[in-house]
């Protein structure tokens, strides 16, 4: 009874006022359809100097390398809510147009963020392939192509909705989301100094500010408060109430993805876990340490935070004595019931859908 009952909405529903070929496509393959489109568009109509065209034909690399693959949630979930937001009638194709290029600017919000953090993290694989800074060549250089993807983010923004009365809300809602991001983005690095062992850092409430601030925001209240803004609202109530719901349900999100670093399958995933060796102040340490021995304790502060797969296999063992599977799965079902209760309390004028939507796509989720 956990996942919600409602009918996919928004996936085929028509797509606009035309009857175009296009009106018979979903959104999901409406928005992978328009990829190609932002990429010609980036790389080739952009800038006309033949100087750059060494530098644009980079970027055109690093977008097609960096933007697939993923599940597209959040992108997704602009589309997905401006339909919930807005009377059909007003969704005209060039309505639903721009929201998918809204999506995209989250999703290049997204890239630029994991090619950046999976040379922080020292990662591996990335959505079942080598991270970008991995490749042959590459290296240091993906600093750079980080920033070329989110200078994408404001070029796409500027052509497609400069015209629009909600820019400058989206521009301000798209910048002081990022900076909210590389705050928490600080927070996990300074509470993860390598090999510098403290287990009196990893604290509940330590937690739960680095995981609001370098995921929720992003991930969560961006897309809907991305299409409030398209749909016309701008009160900051409405926006303090849909932010409340949608901040508890990224740090669900964190706390899955804590937990798939560990317990996941890489060939679902994409991606091979870190947290241990890198010392991150994860939910599954946090949680442990709220429960384990003295004794376990000493044994935890001589494994965590090394780079060795015999000390990586001691700590996941200590996990699994501690029942953490088990404990995740309470977490879950209970985390779900709250987030039920927030919503009937504080959705208020927004339809639940929104909300309700998303919870579906995030909860049992195993990638
Ligand atoms: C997820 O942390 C957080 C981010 C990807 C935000 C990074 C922010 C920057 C400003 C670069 P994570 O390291 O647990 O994600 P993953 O498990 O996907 O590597
Ligand atoms: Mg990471
Ligand atoms: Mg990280
Ligand atoms: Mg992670």
């Amino acid at each position: 009874a956990l996942l919600c009952t409602s009918s996919i909405q928004g996936d085929s529903i028509c797509n606009g006022t035309h009857s175009s070929k296009k009106a018979l496509l979903s959104d999901p393959q409406l928005f992978e359809a328009q990829f190609d489109e932002l990429v010609t568009e980036l790389s080739e109509r952009d800038l006309s100097d033949p100087a750059l065209a060494d530098a644009l034909s980079r970027l055109r690399e690093v977008l097609v390398y960096n933007s697939p693959g993923g599940k597209r949630n959040r992108g997704l979930s602009v589309i997905g809510s401006l339909r919930e937001l807005l009377p059909p009638t007003e969704l005209t194709q060039e309505t639903v147009q721009r929201a998918l290029v809204v999506g995209w600017c989250i999703e290049l919000l997204q890239a630029f963020f994991l090619v950046a953090d999976d040379m922080m993290d020292g990662s591996v694989t990335r959505r079942g392939q080598p991270c970008w800074y991995k490749k042959d060549g590459i290296g240091l250089d993906a600093i750079n192509d980080s920033f070329l993807l989110e200078a994408t983010i404001y070029r796409l923004l500027r052509r497609h909705c400069r015209e629009q009365p909600y820019y400058v809300h989206l521009l301000e809602l798209f910048t002081e989301t990022s900076f909210q991001t590389e705050l928490g983005q600080a927070l996990d690095l300074m509470t993860a100094p390598p090999g510098q062992i403290d287990l009196s850092r990893f604290t509940m409430a330590r937690y739960k500010a680095i995981v609001k601030y370098k995921t929720a925001f992003y991930s969560f209240y961006l897309p809907v408060a991305a299409s409030m803004y398209m749909a016309g609202i701008e009160s900051e109530e409405e926006h303090n109430n849909a932010k409340h719901i949608l901040l508890e349900m990224g740090e669900f999100f964190q706390i899955q993805d804590d937990y798939l670093d560990c317990y996941g399958d890489p060939a679902v995933t994409g991606k091979i876990g870190t947290d241990i060796q890198d010392n991150k102040c994860s939910w599954l340490v946090v949680t442990a340490l709220e429960i384990m021995t003295a004794e376990q304790r000493a044994e935890l502060e001589v494994c965590y935070a090394q780079h060795d797969d015999a000390c990586v296999e001691q700590v996941k063992a200590l996990y699994n004595t501690l029942q953490m599977p088990a404990l995740y799965h309470k977490y879950e079902e209970e985390s779900y019931q709250r987030l039920q209760k927030l919503i009937a309390c504080h959705a208020q004028n927004l339809p639940h859908s929104v909300f309700l939507n998303f919870a579906k796509k995030i909860y049992k989720r195993n990638k």
